[in-house]
């Protein structure tokens, strides 16, 4: 199936529906300079697996280390932009019903022009105190950093003191409340769900696809290599988030 071509049943897919949910990973901020979580990190992160720094259990035992990190990440997403990807779904929001539930943590899809996306793994930009009781939002600047360094100092709490964290999920916490709820809503309002750039690892999101497929509505992973949810979608397009969305949605254009 070629990357350049819609496929035909995606195209009558997308011309029937009206109401669409978009689910996204880390592939979809890939083709704007954002690296996956399953490539390689590089540089001073290359020792770390993600899988491993992105825990409690990391930031309890090196919180500056974890801090460092995610200071490193801002200073990526700030200066990375949305793709054509982010700005076709934004386009194709402005005439259909369009929603985002995404496990990226970036504000790529915001800056395109998406609202109320939906952030399954919450936000890099939105930092808080890592006290439980506290929890109060944290909006000082954080330091623009050019390179990265291994070790921030999480600062203070203005309220309590706490370090403050990211406000972020990290593997072994829960979603934030009524996420999924919401999630699960919005697939099972659609008459059409994509499945793009998520490597379909990560749970409880990657039981998305299955839940819309299991009442009927017709689920298309977009994706340049196979994943965990090919076998379990009605048709795989084998091209990135950059090149067939624009695709995608130009094929939905009305007529001139
Ligand atoms: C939880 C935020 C209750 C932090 C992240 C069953 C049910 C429930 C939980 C579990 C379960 N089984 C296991 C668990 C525990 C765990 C889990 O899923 N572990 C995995 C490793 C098996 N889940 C949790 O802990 C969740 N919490 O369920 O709480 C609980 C708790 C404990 C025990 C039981 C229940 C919380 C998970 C959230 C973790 N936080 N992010 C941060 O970002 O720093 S996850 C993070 O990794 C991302 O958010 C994302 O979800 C995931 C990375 O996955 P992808 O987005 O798919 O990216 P990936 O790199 O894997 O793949 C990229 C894909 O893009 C590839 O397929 C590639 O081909 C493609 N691609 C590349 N370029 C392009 C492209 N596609 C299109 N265009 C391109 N150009
Ligand atoms: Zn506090």
């Amino acid at each position: 199936m070629s990357a350049d071509l819609v496929p035909d049943e995606l195209v009558a897919w997308v011309r029937q529906a009206t109401t669409v949910t978009v689910l996204t990973g880390a592939g979809m901020s890939a083709e704007s300079g954002i690296a996956t979580f399953r490539d390689a990190q590089t540089g001073l992160w290359e020792r770390y697996d993600p899988m491993q720094i992105a825990s409690v259990d990391a930031w309890l035992s090196d919180p500056s280390l974890v801090y460092g990190w995610y200071v490193w990440r801002v200073a990526v997403a700030h200066a990375a932009a949305p793709n054509a990807g982010h700005l076709a779904l934004a386009d194709w929001a402005r005439r259909t019903r369009v929603r985002i539930v995404t496990q990226n943590v970036d504000d790529l899809h915001e800056r395109a022009g998406n609202s109320d996306v939906v952030h399954l793994h919450g936000e890099l930009m939105a930092l808080r105190c890592s006290d439980e009781w506290c929890g109060a939002p944290y909006d000082q600047p954080l330091p623009i950093v050019s390179e990265p360094t291994e070790r921030v100092t999480p600062p203070p709490c203005s309220v309590c003191g706490a370090p403050v964290r990211p406000g972020v999920v990290w593997f072994g916490e829960m979603l934030p409340e009524g996420a999924m709820d919401t999630a699960a809503d919005l697939v099972l309002g659609s008459d059409l769900v994509l499945v793009v750039g998520t490597s379909g690892i990560v749970y409880p999101a990657a039981m998305l696809p299955d839940l819309a497929r299991g009442h009927g509505v017709p689920v298309v992973e977009i994706n340049p290599e196979a994943t965990d949810l090919s076998d379990r979608v009605d048709l795989c397009w084998r091209t990135t988030a950059a090149r067939g969305l624009p695709l995608l949605v130009g094929s939905d254009a009305p007529a001139p």
